[in-house]
């Protein structure tokens, strides 16, 4: 399956690269248990602080599941990966570590709800994005139809699911379904340049943010709030809480030390 995930790790950051060219980087089962294996390794690491995900090539991010495989997959055999799909979203979006994915091509069907799992994303402009599994007879299994509307809304999302159309990067950043549009030659420098811009504050207090963002999402407003309210309160339990308001009174810029 190595094969298939390239990664690196510089500066504390490391790079999944997902290389199946041949195929436009489409997601196999086995790629799917190869990442499931990369976002172990990455919460387990204490070397790696946050993890940019992208697509070998200038073509593809992600062309979607793989449409081969599927097409020979039981009932029984596609809830299986979807059960599997679902549980690399959910470690990706319940990661203490940020993560961006950042987007060199087509971003379609699977493809996207991975997208869609990660914190943040970036694209080149080039990229084109869409839900294209009516297309197929099949609807989004990955996540599309929960995460896409809470990126860009009900009306947008369920026209892009039901009509299988592709949207351009600038369409995209328009919507927020990304947050940055670089050329292609700079995506990853800007994209790691990004990632640094979050690695440089106190990692507790990005990882609390990250708790508190998406463990609220599904929550009521007051539990949500409770929730922030005590993760707020623990946040002053942290060395790094300490360093970094003395670092402003003192004038001077922090070092957190993620204690
Ligand atoms: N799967 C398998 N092979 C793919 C592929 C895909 N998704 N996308 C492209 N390829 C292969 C093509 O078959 C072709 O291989 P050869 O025929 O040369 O052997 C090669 O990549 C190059 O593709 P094209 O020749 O088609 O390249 P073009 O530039 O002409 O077109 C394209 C690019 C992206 C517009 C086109 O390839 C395309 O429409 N691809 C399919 C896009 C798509 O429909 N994606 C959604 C798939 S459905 C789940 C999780 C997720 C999902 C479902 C369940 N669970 C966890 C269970 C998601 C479902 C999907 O993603």
């Amino acid at each position: 399956m190595y094969d298939m995930i390239e990664s690196s790790l510089s500066d504390g950051i490391m790079i999944i690269t997902i290389k199946r060219p041949q195929a436009l980087n489409a997601l196999n089962r086995e790629l799917i248990e190869g990442l499931i294996l990369m976002l172990e390794e990455v919460d387990a690491n204490e070397q790696v602080k946050g993890l940019i995900l992208t697509g070998a090539g200038e073509k593809a991010f992600v062309a979607g599941a793989d449409i081969k495989e599927m097409a020979a997959l039981s009932p029984v055999e596609a809830m299986e990966l979807a059960k599997l799909g679902q549980h690399l979203s959910k470690m990706m979006e319940e990661s203490a570590k940020p993560i961006i994915a950042a987007i060199n091509g087509f971003c379609l069907g699977g493809g996207n709800e991975l997208a869609m799992a990660a914190h943040l994303r970036t694209a080149s402009p080039n990229a084109k994005f869409g839900q294209p599994e009516v297309n197929l007879g099949l609807i989004p299994g990955f996540g599309g139809t929960q995460r896409l509307p809470r990126l860009i809304g009900l009306g947008r999302a369920t026209e892009l699911i039901l009509t299988g159309t592709m949207i351009t990067a600038e369409t995209a950043l328009q919507w927020g379904l990304v947050n940055h549009v670089f050329e292609q030659a700079e995506l990853m420098p800007k994209t790691i340049e990004l990632m640094k811009s979050i690695l440089c504050k106190g990692p507790q207090a990005v990882a609390f943010s990250l708790k508190a963002l998406y463990g609220g999402q599904d929550r009521p407003l007051a539990d949500a709030l409770n929730q922030e309210a005590q993760l707020f309160g623990l946040i002053f339990s942290t060395s790094d809480h300490v360093e970094g308001m003395n670092a402003f009174i003192e004038k001077r810029k922090p070092d957190f030390k993620g204690e």
